[in-house]
């Protein structure tokens, strides 16, 4: 695993398609510096330690090779892009973000995050393209931001890293952030955070907090909960993207549709309430999923077939899962030229407003 990047594969770049990969994490080396104080404070949340606490000290090879990688917005990247055939990133500030820091120190360095990242767009703009990082613990400033990101900083798109502190995006209180979205026709990438304290132990008992599952669990959860608190219907233009093969929501569809609607009539919890449309007509009309993670063909054409070939895209997760071996499978998937070159391409640069090339 350590060693997947020094595959013999060496895809080439693709005569049919450019490969653009749309989850791919950096860090700032002075995120890092915030974090190690954040670590050394008492009490500090556990799955924030489980997560950057072991990446940020861990000698093994995963580690070591992954810190360099995400503090890194040039020669290596583009070394690595190279050798693994992928012709652009669009790049997010590496979770959790600032969603861990104080309000004030996360307000700040969100700007300061964003214009490192713009300025490496700026430097290799056919090859970068940047989300726009926000601190939903100040959702006014967070409205701010996206429009300094969009109108300063030219980029089309948002990371939000699931879950801030505990707190979930659908409560009403952080709908300033959704309304700046909606209003300057930005989608919002709902990427994984570590899960919050009041979920940890039962997953980090048996090591299935992290990115083998407790992150799809939680941020599946997170995008259900903004779906059934009428988020949509409040914005019904809003647009948010999840990784990970949509957190398995594609697959959880039916039944979500059918118990949604037979908890609603019941009226067992004051919490569901109605809303204009079934839960997977949120997920088709409101949703774009990425792979990142599962590069796994039976699992992206089923989610082609549920939400729609528009709305399936690529994505590598790079540096945690960077894997030149997963780019080959996927350009060897059974699929219309056409699709695969929605699907690595052109649902992309629509997405994230890329201009071809
Ligand atoms: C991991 C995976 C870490 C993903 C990530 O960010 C991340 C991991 C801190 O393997 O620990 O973005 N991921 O999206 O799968
Ligand atoms: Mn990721």
């Amino acid at each position: 695993m350590d060693n997947d990047h020094t595959t013999k594969n060496h895809p080439k770049r693709h005569p049919d398609y450019l490969r653009i990969a749309t989850e791919e994490a950096f860090a700032p080396v002075e995120m890092l510096d915030i974090y190690r104080k954040i670590l050394a404070q008492p009490d500090v949340d556990p799955g924030f330690k489980g997560l950057m606490g072991f990446y940020m000290s861990s000698p093994s090879a995963r580690a070591q090779h992954i810190m360099r990688c995400l503090t890194d917005l040039g020669d290596i990247r583009l070394q690595h892009m190279d050798e693994a055939g992928i012709d652009h990133q669009v790049i997010a500030l590496t979770a959790p973000g600032v969603q861990v820091m104080d309000t004030a120190t996360a307000v700040s360095f969100a700007r300061t995050a964003n214009d490192q990242l713009a300025a490496a767009v700026r430097r290799h703009p056919t090859r970068f393209t940047g989300m726009i990082a926000v601190a939903p613990q100040d959702p006014a400033a967070a409205a701010k931001e996206i429009e300094r990101g969009v109108n300063q900083l030219g980029m089309h798109s948002v990371i939000i890293n699931s879950h801030t502190q505990g707190e979930y995006l659908s409560d009403p209180k952080f709908w300033d952030i959704f309304a700046a979205a909606e209003a300057l026709n930005v989608p919002i990438y709902l990427h994984p955070n570590s899960l919050p304290r009041n979920m940890f132990q039962p997953f980090h008992e048996c090591g299935l907090d992290g990115a083998i599952y407790g992150f799809g669990v939680e941020t599946g959860l997170h995008a259900l909960r903004i779906i059934t608190a009428g988020v949509f219907d409040r914005f019904p233009k809003l647009q948010m993207i999840i990784g990970h093969m949509g957190e398995a929501l594609p697959f959880w569809s039916y039944r979500l549709d059918y118990m949604h609607n037979a908890t609603v009539k019941s009226q067992r919890y004051d919490s569901v309430k109605p809303l204009k449309k079934k839960p997977s007509d949120y997920l088709r009309e409101n949703f774009y999923i990425t792979n990142s993670g599962v590069a796994w063909e039976p699992a992206i054409k089923f989610t082609q077939a549920v939400v729609g070939v528009d709305r399936v895209l690529y994505a590598m997760d790079y540096p945690y899962q960077y894997a030149a071996d997963e780019v080959v499978a996927l350009d060897a998937m059974t699929m219309p030229d056409e699709d695969k070159k929605k699907f690595f391409q052109t649902n992309a640069q629509r997405v994230f407003k890329i201009a071809p090339r």
